[in-house]
């Protein structure tokens, strides 16, 4: 072959593996369109539900298009419900709406697919974010028992998913009457592996909360769980996730994460809870939006007083 016929050849196939790169990149980006944002608000007018109080929140589908569906034994109740207001944690960006998710005691299970098909994610890191507030905190023992993690099946079912990673535990404090501690299990379920945080919270308190599951390649039980309980707001939107996270490898992996199950499965987690602002994403930042600087708000806020300014006179300017 001459040496131009060659490059040309060449190139042909340097441009054909070009071409399978992009279309295989294509493929990955649309299998996996995290991030994910469930604000609990009405999402009738990009196609979802209404999100009105009282409502199950089972049945709800959000503004990316992501649904809720009821996962337990059928007939059980009481399951999630959407709740009258937003839970604030400063800081963190949120889209408001006037509502939230209510879940305890022991009834049925509300379960979110993520937007990444049934095949789920089943490498790298995966986070989830939430806000919370419990308000009824009588039902707590000091073993704890956990409300909330990744599942890794998608859709209804009737019966109760416990393939369950990063659960979010809590536990009635060891030493403060009406205080509770928040912890992490990563997939076991024996209290005493349970990792718990040192804070003390109450019914008055809300708390921002973030987890992630690490994939890793050596076993089948060298997967790790992490969780960030009120993480300083200096890092919302980082980089890179910030230290100071309780971390949990008890327990088996899960072989995907394709959901997130909101439970209410056992008559010692919390009587009463909410949950708001619920974030799912491959790093940090895509889970711990911040608010906008108010220099930036003030100066889109004068851009748009600018254009409007500009279209009157161009429209004064024709009359
Ligand atoms: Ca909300
Ligand atoms: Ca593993």
């Amino acid at each position: 072959m001459n040496p131009v016929m060659k490059c040309i050849t060449h190139q042909g196939a340097s441009m054909k593996k070009f071409l399978l790169f992009f279309s295989l990149s294509s493929l990955t980006v649309s299998a996996f369109a995290l991030p994910d944002y469930e604000s609990f608000s009405d999402a009738t007018g990009a196609g979802g539900t209404s999100y009105n109080t009282g409502d199950n929140l089972a049945g709800q589908k959000d503004a990316g298009g992501q649904s809720w569906f009821l996962a337990g034994v059928p007939g059980s109740s009481p399951q999630p419900t959407i709740a009258n207001g937003d839970l604030i944690v400063p800081g963190l960006y949120s889209a408001g709406g006037g509502h939230s998710a209510a879940f305890g005691g022991n009834g049925n299970n509300a379960r979110l697919n993520l937007s990444v098909g049934a095949g789920g994610i089943t490498a790298g890191t995966v986070y989830f974010s939430f806000a919370m507030k419990l308000t009824d905190i009588s039902t707590l023992t000091t073993g704890g028992i956990f409300w909330a993690g990744y599942n890794n099946s998608q859709g209804a079912q009737s019966t109760v998913p416990n393939t369950v990673a990063t659960r979010v535990v809590t536990r009635a404090s060891l030493t403060t009457p009406g205080a509770y501690n928040i912890g992490l299990d990563k997939s076991l379920g024996t209290p005493a592996n349970f990792v718990w945080a040192s804070g003390e919270f109450t019914t008055a308190s809300t708390v921002f909360i973030v987890g992630s599951y690490t994939f890793n390649t050596s076993s089948g039980s060298d997967d790790v769980s992490q969780l960030w309980i009120n993480p300083n707001s200096s890092d919302f939107g980082a980089a890179s996730a910030p230290g100071g996270s309780l971390s949990s490898t008890s327990g088996n992996d899960l072989v995907r994460v394709a959901s997130f199950t909101l439970y209410n499965r056992n008559a010692n987690e919390p009587a009463g809870g909410l949950i708001d602002d619920l974030r799912f994403g491959l790093n940090w930042a895509d889970v711990t939006p911040a608010v906008p600087e108010p220099t930036t708000i003030t100066l889109g806020a004068l851009g748009l007083v600018m254009l409007g300014l500009s279209r009157f006179l161009r429209k004064a300017s024709k009359n």
